[in-house]
């Protein structure tokens, strides 16, 4: 039997929660981001604000020239949070193999379902229903028979529509003139190779074989030419270990100051920390990002002992930075902090488990969970009141308010 996947994703997610919060903000364009004068970018666009050509990563300046009469807001993260929450807890009624994707955007596997359910193509219906109904938030849904065209199906969806590419013949007619652009993981590099080579759609990617597919780009050749089939190997609740997660801030103002630098660096491995404890993940590796004022940008890796303890990472992040910044001697502009080769964390590592150091940080990951991330924090992150807004839940707002994961 052909695989019955519904890819459901929550439009303008941001946007449209905030309109939930403040109803006199429905059927307005509204941005969720960085504040004009801000330097940062657009996490969220209403429709409304995309009719002035606005969307997700522009920078806020060039938004507000756009469209100046734009309703431009922070936004609200634990809100977010809790409204994936809600969009998870509700999709799970109706099979236990939910992927969440993102926070707004979950794939779900009904193949099994069909004694359950008498006609699957009528649940998806229900599904929308349900989910508007009880979250007033629009969502658009994709269906097919592998996750890539399921989610490829949502965007031609969007905004609040259903779309069913339901055997390989509708694959193809959707598949052909598709920009190669579209393929999730092609990049910018790729697409340039590929506009060399005279292809743009994905109709002309077909004419490439698997083998010189593979000899230009390795393996990813190998998924470009599957992916550009529809075809991808992917099992739903069975989300890859994720590569990297990362952490990262443009000041408001550039920073010369080291203790205000280190504070920064502590704060994201803070941040980070909670992240990775919270997927049960720990990092054999930090990166250290610097942005200088003139734009340049430089990182630096370093192995450590598999570990999730904000000091360890925060301490590793240090020693790359102290003698860059000692060389460098200019303001910088941008600081982040990533988490890389993962690892899921063992329940317990004999070699390097460390007890007392264990205990300390689950409870203060159970008091952070019970009275916000405010509620226990280093001295060392505290003098970035001098920056930034502390709140309750949420900590520090800092100026980017993109998911960086
Ligand atoms: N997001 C972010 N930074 C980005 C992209 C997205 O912070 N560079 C956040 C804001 C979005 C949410 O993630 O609201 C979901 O991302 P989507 O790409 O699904 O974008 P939207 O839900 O806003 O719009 P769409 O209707 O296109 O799905
Ligand atoms: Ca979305």
């Amino acid at each position: 039997m052909r695989p019955f996947i519904v890819h459901i994703d929550i439009d303008a997610f941001f946007a449209s929660v905030e309109a939930i919060l403040n109803p006199s903000l429905k059927g307005k364009p509204v941005v969720v981001g960085a504040l004009p004068g801000e330097r940062g970018v657009v996490a969220s666009a209403s429709y409304e604000a995309r009719r002035y050509g606005l969307k997700a990563g522009m920078p806020i300046g060039k938004a507000k020239k756009l469209c100046p009469h734009c309703i431009f807001l922070r936004g609200h993260f634990s809100h977010y949070e809790e409204f994936s929450n809600r969009f998870h807890k509700l999709l799970l009624n109706f099979t236990p193999i939910v992927e969440m994707a993102s926070l707004d955007e979950a794939y779900l596997d009904l193949t099994d379902c069909s004694l359950l359910y008498p006609s699957l193509h009528d649940v998806v219906f229900t599904i929308k229903n349900k989910i508007e109904a009880e979250l007033k938030l629009s969502v658009s849904i994709g269906v097919s028979y592998t996750k890539l065209l399921a989610k490829l199906a949502t965007k031609r969806a969007k905004p609040g529509g259903i779309k069913f590419i339901k055997d390989e013949n509708e694959a193809r007619e959707f598949l052909r003139d598709l920009d190669i652009s579209e393929i999730p993981g092609v990049g910018s590099k790729m697409i340039e190779i590929l506009r060399r080579l005279n292809i743009k759609k994905v109709e002309e990617l077909w004419q490439l074989s698997l083998d010189s597919l593979i000899s230009i780009f390795g393996k990813t050749g190998e998924y470009l030419y599957f992916a550009a089939r529809g075809l991808n190997h992917g099992v739903i609740g069975i989300k890859p270990i994720q590569k990297s997660i990362s952490r990262e801030t443009t000041f408001p103002r550039d920073i010369t100051d080291p203790d205000l630098i280190r504070a920064h660096i502590y704060y994201l491995s803070d941040r980070l920390s909670v992240a990775l404890k919270r997927d049960g993940l720990k990092t054999s590796r930090v990166e250290l990002k610097l942005r200088f004022s003139d734009f340049n940008t430089i990182t630096r890796r370093k192995k450590i002992i598999p570990t999730e303890d904000p000091l360890s990472i925060y301490r590793t992040a240090l020693e790359m930075f102290l003698p860059l910044f000692e060389k460098e001697k200019r303001a910088l502009r941008l600081v982040g902090v990533a988490a890389k080769e993962l690892q899921k964390a063992p329940l317990l590592d004999l070699y390097t488990f460390n007890e007392k150091r264990e205990r300390i940080l689950n409870a203060i990951m159970r008091v952070r969970t019970r009275y916000g991330f405010s509620s226990v924090m280093a001295g060392r992150e505290l003098i970035l009141k001098r920056l930034y807004p502390l709140k309750r839940k949420e900590g520090f707002i800092l100026k980017t308010a993109s998911l960086t994961r």
